[in-house]
């Protein structure tokens, strides 16, 4: 049975790649796996269909023979578990790469999603201009420890990992902020990430459903 993902019927950032199918679409690219995506409007994501796949009514889910999954680490890593080319061989270098995977989500991603909150939901609010400051002072915060840690190495730790895969997604989102232009080596990460094949054929497909009409 083909590998079934979830994506937006229309992504609210027009095709920039930033919502969270486009990680799933790229480890799938990473591991050389063909995959159908069933496009759901906002309104599906929260009818009954799809809240059995997802307790919370959101995209991505991920189904294959049976097995349901949502959230996109759990997928990813499931993903990396059973295919090569995501997870380093070596038991200990494994199991630091799953930690660069929670440290995407549990540490870097949370500042980086209140800074998208705080400047695209909260904008208006009368308080923002005092707490927006805070937030993208938290954002730097991490930003400027990952970079150090970074340095000029070319990945996180060794050759390019499912790691690596979320932090260059988590990364992307504080791009539009301007705030990772700021960090240059974190910038280039980003960059490398983004050059390659598998993020390429991730992106184009993500485009081909979400692109704004030509007029
Ligand atoms: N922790 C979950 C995971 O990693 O899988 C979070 C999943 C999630 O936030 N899904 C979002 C969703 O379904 C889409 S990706 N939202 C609809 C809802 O909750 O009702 C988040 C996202 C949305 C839009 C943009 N954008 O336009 O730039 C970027 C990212």
């Amino acid at each position: 049975m083909p590998i079934t993902i979830t994506a937006f019927e229309r992504s609210p950032d027009g095709g920039k790649g930033l919502a969270r199918d486009t990680r799933v679409r790229w480890a799938l690219e990473e591991a050389g796996l063909p995959y159908d995506v069933r496009l759901v409007s906002f309104r599906a994501m929260k009818e009954p269909a799809h809240l059995a796949l997802h307790p919370f009514g959101q995209i991505p889910t991920y189904e294959e023979d049976g097995l349901v999954l949502f959230e996109t680490g759990a997928i990813v890593l499931y993903i990396a578990q059973r295919h090569g080319g995501l997870l380093p061989e070596d038991a200990n270098a494994r199991a630091r790469a799953v930690a660069w995977m929670f440290a995407a989500v549990n540490t870097v991603e949370p500042p980086i999603l209140e800074l998208v909150t705080a400047r695209i939901f909260e904008g208006d609010k009368p308080w923002s201009k005092d707490r927006l400051p805070l937030v993208e002072e938290r954002v730097r915060d991490r930003l400027r420890q990952l970079s150090a840690y970074l340095g000029d190495a070319e990945w996180l730790d060794g050759p390019f990992s499912a790691g690596d895969l979320m932090m260059v997604s988590v990364l992307l989102r504080v791009r539009p902020s301007g705030i990772l232009d700021e960090f240059p080596v974190l910038a280039a990460y980003v960059a490398r990430g983004e050059a390659r094949p598998a993020y390429q054929r991730a992106f184009a497909a993500q485009l081909a459903v979400n692109a704004p009409p030509h007029p």
